[in-house]
């Protein structure tokens, strides 16, 4: 969907909301659902995040993207917390933090300032093993890029020393719309990229390839270089779409944006991802986004013409033959009820049995942790000699493997959760799509009305806050007075002393950190089934408005005020007219897709 084909269908949307509220109706609900919609055209998000092994020169290629150094970039591994860049009005930042602490908002005078600002907190150096707990960092940009709603990720490196990064890359994986997969020359592309790759490339739609530095490279190194990277992917990516590569120069692209050189922004190569970027991702978000926008705002307004078409039925047909119609309506809609409720019971236990599920799950994640830890303190007592073995040491490795551990858990556990909710809700969601839609059946049948079939029953996807998945684990002890395992005891007993407070610590470990999961799992499982539950009570009754509602409205008018009847027959009839032809160009903008 081209850009002007947005805009019509945001005018058919406004054209829809006015009708509406020239309807002496209450059509409230529809309109707000109707803005809302306008709403997200406008809104949409896209979120590109740029991934790859550590000092690729993501951070360059953003800074280049956006035209000035604002990014903090480095020779040694550095980027360690995630960086959202959204349009704004203005260079700022927001930080935020895992716990109650405040964010911490910035505006800069100057991009140095702006990066001196930004390194206290996303750079491992200055921040190291997040010390700060900030969860995530917002920055804002006034960049020609971010105009359409396009978020830039900047991430961390994976692969560099700090593993439980690489892990929260992972589990930030199902967010991103699309992806920029940065390799380069120095070295060419690494087994550990591969891996990471090939996780990469089952959870992110759209990837494109970028060889970045090759400023560095002659001519012919370059193309060496470019089919050595090329077969590579090859072999390990099913291609498609995802076989886009792009040669660029980062440090060149941005040098050029610096000093208004368009020349060397050509040389740069960043010209033509530019280029690609902003036309062809910015459509491809419309274009998902307008389908969805759509084909939702066709069922409102399918939802709103039989309400219409019930409601000039009602006007013209004699008063008792109304009111007969409307007791066997009645009648039918109780028993519809009765279905609804036993349906709506049969989820609560649904959703007990998917709690029970957790508690399942949960107890083997325990035992396996705990095996995996106690595996763990054994390496490390065979590794070290008994003078070197202390309550440090093995806090040492334990404190190094939590993190990984339990985030790459977590990112297992999400992904077998949401499996889970898909299955145990989509038979429901059936169901209940049926129940609703033999109430306008039934209307139509009985009030002799072209039935109006709602195609989209699918959930429409809420607007998505981007949000990093990583979790604060637990990973120092509770000291003990040093004394009790004092240096001076026999090495054999100092050992067996040491082993039996490390069993002690990796219980404590895994039931605090299993405890942390668990909890995080069952709120989604709670959110989801609420959610579910209220949107389908919210559909229910709407479908109820639109037919017992609206049938019940104009039999208290014509009792009331008989003679308004050929006033709101004759507006009505206008209203039809308008709104089906609406509905026919945003059902032909459908078919269009
Ligand atoms: N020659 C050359 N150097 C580059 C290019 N792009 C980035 N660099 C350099 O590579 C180093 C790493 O760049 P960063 O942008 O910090 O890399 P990164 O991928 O963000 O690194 P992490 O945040 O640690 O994962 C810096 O010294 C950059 O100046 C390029 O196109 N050519
Ligand atoms: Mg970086």
């Amino acid at each position: 969907m081209t850009v002007s084909e947005k805009i019509d269908v945001q005018k058919l949307l406004y054209r829809t909301i006015e009708q509406l509220n020239g309807l002496k109706t209450d059509f409230s609900r529809e309109i707000e659902s109707l803005s809302e919609l306008k709403k997200r055209l406008r809104q949409g998000r896209f979120h590109l995040a740029v991934l790859g092994q550590f000092k690729r020169g993501k951070s360059t290629l953003l800074n280049a993207l956006l035209g000035e150094a604002v990014l903090p970039t480095s020779v040694i591994p550095l980027t360690a917390i995630p960086t959202f860049i959204q349009g704004g009005q203005k260079l700022s930042a927001k930080v935020l933090f895992e716990d109650k602490k405040p964010p911490v908002e910035y505006t800069a005078d100057t991009p140095a300032k702006f990066v001196d600002f930004l390194s206290k907190y996303v750079a491992e150096t200055n921040n190291p093993a997040n010390q700060l707990n900030v969860r995530q960092v917002e920055v804002f940009h006034t960049a020609e890029i971010l105009r359409n709603g396009v978020v830039l990720i900047d991430t961390p490196g994976i692969g560099s020393t700090f593993k439980h990064n690489t892990e929260a890359t992972l589990n930030f994986l199902p967010q991103c719309d699309a992806a920029l997969f940065l390799v380069s020359a120095d070295p060419p592309i690494t087994e550990v990229e591969i891996e990471f790759l090939k996780q990469v490339q089952k959870k992110v739609p759209r990837l494109f390839f970028i060889l970045n530095k090759v400023d560095y490279l002659t001519e012919q190194e370059k193309e060496q270089i470019l089919s050595f990277a090329g077969n590579v992917i090859n072999e390990q990516v099913e291609c498609g779409q995802n076989d886009i590569v792009f040669c660029a120069s980062a440090r060149l692209g941005l040098q050029a944006r610096q000093n208004n050189d368009s020349e060397l922004w050509a040389e740069s190569g960043l010209d033509s991802v530019e280029a690609y970027l902003v036309d062809f991702l910015a459509n491809e978000k419309n274009e998902a986004l307008s389908g969805a926008v759509r084909k939702k705002a066709a069922d409102i307004l399918a939802e709103v013409l039989m309400q219409i078409q019930l409601s000039v039925k009602s006007l013209q047909m004699p008063l008792d033959d109304l009111e007969k119609r409307l007791e066997i309506f009645r009648e039918n809609l109780a028993e519809l009820e009765r279905s609804k409720l036993s349906e709506m019971d049969i989820l609560e236990g649904d959703k007990q049995r998917t709690h029970e599920f957790l508690e399942d799950h949960s107890e083997k994640l325990r035992q396996k942790s705990m095996s995996c830890l106690k595996s763990i303190v054994e390496e490390t007592f065979s590794k070290l000699d008994p003078e070197q073995l202390s309550e440090d040491a093995i806090e040492k490795s334990l404190a190094k493997a939590i993190p990984v551990f339990f985030e790459h858990e977590m990112g297992k556990s999400t992904e077998i959760f949401q499996d889970k909710m898909q299955q145990v809700l989509s038979p429901h969601r059936k169901r209940l799509n049926k129940l609703i839609d033999s109430i306008r059946r039934t209307a139509a049948e009985l009030f002799d009305i072209p039935y109006q079939q709602v195609q989209s029953m699918q959930d429409f996807e809420v607007a998505r806050r981007p949000y990093w998945v990583s979790h604060q684990w637990t990973r120092s002890f509770q000291r003990i007075p040093r004394g009790l395992l004092g240096k001076l005891l026999p090495a054999g007993v100092r050992k067996s002393q040491l082993a039996r407070r490390a069993t002690e610590q990796i219980n404590e470990l895994v039931i605090q950190n299993v405890e942390n999961l668990r909890w995080a799992v069952f709120q989604n499982i709670d959110r989801s089934f609420i959610r579910f539950q209220s949107e389908l009570q919210a559909r229910f009754e709407q479908t109820l408005m639109a037919t017992q509602g609206a049938i019940e409205a104009v039999l208290k008018k014509r009792k009331e005020h008989s003679e308004m009847v050929a006033n709101e027959l004759s507006r009505f009839d206008e209203a039809l007219i308008i709104l089906a032809d609406i509905k026919k160009s945003l059902v032909s903008f459908c078919g269009q897709a």
